[in-house]
């Protein structure tokens, strides 16, 4: 019996590359926050979510499954890149044993829901594990600017699909486990229709500073200012998900809250952090000023990057940095957060005085549409491309050596 199983699992591993083949033939399906919602709503249909759930998460899987087969195999034969393939073709097979179930028996829409959730865990921590496996690049083979670049493009790629699959799955399971969330009770899952703002701010902010008083012993105020050019006075809100606006925002608190803190060393005052949010007809942006001293313009890209901004991990025993220190894949992640629903973050520095953060999202729902991956020719071809000579000249430090251009007399 055990013998069986082994060779039916094996043969369904074998036929693994043939799925990712036909599944990734298909584009993934990008859904609005409108259509989110009617998941969601009083005649949702929890059959309806499992037929389009069982179909389109082997899409999204497939889709992005082929862009990690196209790494570089430096990259992605080791342990960690690995690993993570390993769970991404578990859970591939998993959801393929439902094709040729029966959505009219409650057994097999409970046993989804069972197997999205497990799916959920195994991929926990996916984040870390792929850090892992760019840091044993990083001291294998070193870091230059074309090793960047590809790491940026695929790993943008690899985590805005990561984000929309937990998306599909939180849906699914929080709006049919059949329960209301006592602590939300008008989420639809994890949207909320009338996500306030300002108080989403306010939490973020709270929450920092509590880190940044245990490490710092002290953490600069927050000035918020809201202004509603719809409707004057009313606080502002948006059909959005509360958990990715605090994500982006607890992580940019921090690095302000650094940046202030570390720039007022000798003084006894801290500027306050200063936070508007403003909406208009299409847009709702949130700035957030501090004057933490700024960065230098020529770094500001590596703020974003994954290849310069993985830090070895603290072994146990070395001196902790705090864990307010920038490092690590916090911005580049929340860019993802903004940009999955149109949206984008962008920084803005001035040395010598401060940074302001700008995050913009879509106002209106119907603009809020989820910005996905697809595997096609142009992916290939950015995976394919030889890398020739940079078409700007590369600036000498050197002084020129003007004997050269003498003049014969
Ligand atoms: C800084 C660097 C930074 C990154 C993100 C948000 C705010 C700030 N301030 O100095």
């Amino acid at each position: 019996m055990k013998f069986v199983r082994f060779l039916m699992k094996n043969s369904a591993l074998a036929n693994v590359p043939k799925h990712i083949d036909h599944f990734s033939k298909f584009s993934p399906s990008p859904l609005s926050m409108k259509q989110f919602l009617d998941f969601g709503s009083t005649n949702a249909c929890e059959k309806t979510s499992f037929a389009f759930l069982r179909q389109e998460l082997p899409v999204r899987l497939s889709n992005i499954m082929k862009e990690i087969n196209l790494l570089p195999s430096r990259l992605l034969t080791t342990p960690s890149v690995q690993l993570v393939q390993s769970w991404y073709i578990q859970s591939l097979m998993e959801i393929l044993e439902f094709l040729d179930k029966s959505a009219e028996e409650h057994k097999v829409l409970e046993d989804f829901v069972e197997t999205l959730v497990n799916i959920r865990n195994r991929h926990n921590d996916v984040v870390p594990t792929m850090a892992q496996g760019v840091m044993e690049y990083k001291e294998a083979f070193g870091q230059d600017p074309v090793t960047n670049q590809n790491i940026q493009y695929f790993l943008d790629r690899f985590y805005m699909s990561r984000i929309s699959i937990r998306m599909l799955i939180n849906q699914h399971t929080l709006v049919f486990d059949g329960t209301t969330n006592p602590a939300h009770p008008n989420t639809i899952g994890c949207i909320d229709p009338h996500c306030n703002v300002a108080e989403v701010v306010r939490d973020a902010f709270e929450s920092a500073t509590m880190l940044c008083n245990q490490y710092y012993l002290t953490s600069p105020d927050l000035e918020l200012q809201e202004l509603n050019t719809n409707n004057a006075k009313q606080p502002i809100h948006i059909v959005y998900v509360p958990s990715h606006l605090y994500h982006i925002l607890f992580e940019l608190f921090k690095n302000a809250m650094r940046a202030t803190i570390e720039n007022h060393e000798a003084s006894s005052y801290l500027p306050p952090i200063q936070v508007m949010v403003a909406i208009g007809g299409e847009d709702l942006s949130i700035k957030m000023s501090d004057r933490g001293g700024g960065v230098p313009f020529r770094k500001m890209e590596k703020l974003f990057s994954y290849m310069y901004s993985t830090a070895p991990t603290p072994q146990i025993g070395q001196h902790q940095r705090t864990p307010l220190a920038g490092f690590g894949y916090g911005l580049p992640i929340s860019r993802l957060y903004a940009q999955y629903f149109q949206g984008d973050l962008q920084l803005y520095s001035m040395e010598g005085h401060g940074t302001d953060a700008v995050i913009h999202l879509k106002a209106l729902s119907t603009d809020s549409v989820e910005k996905l991956p697809v595997f096609n020719m142009t992916a290939l071809r950015h995976y394919k491309m030889s890398h020739e000579a940079d078409d700007w000249c590369v600036p000498s430090k050197e002084p020129l050596d003007l004997a050269f251009y003498r003049v014969a007399k």
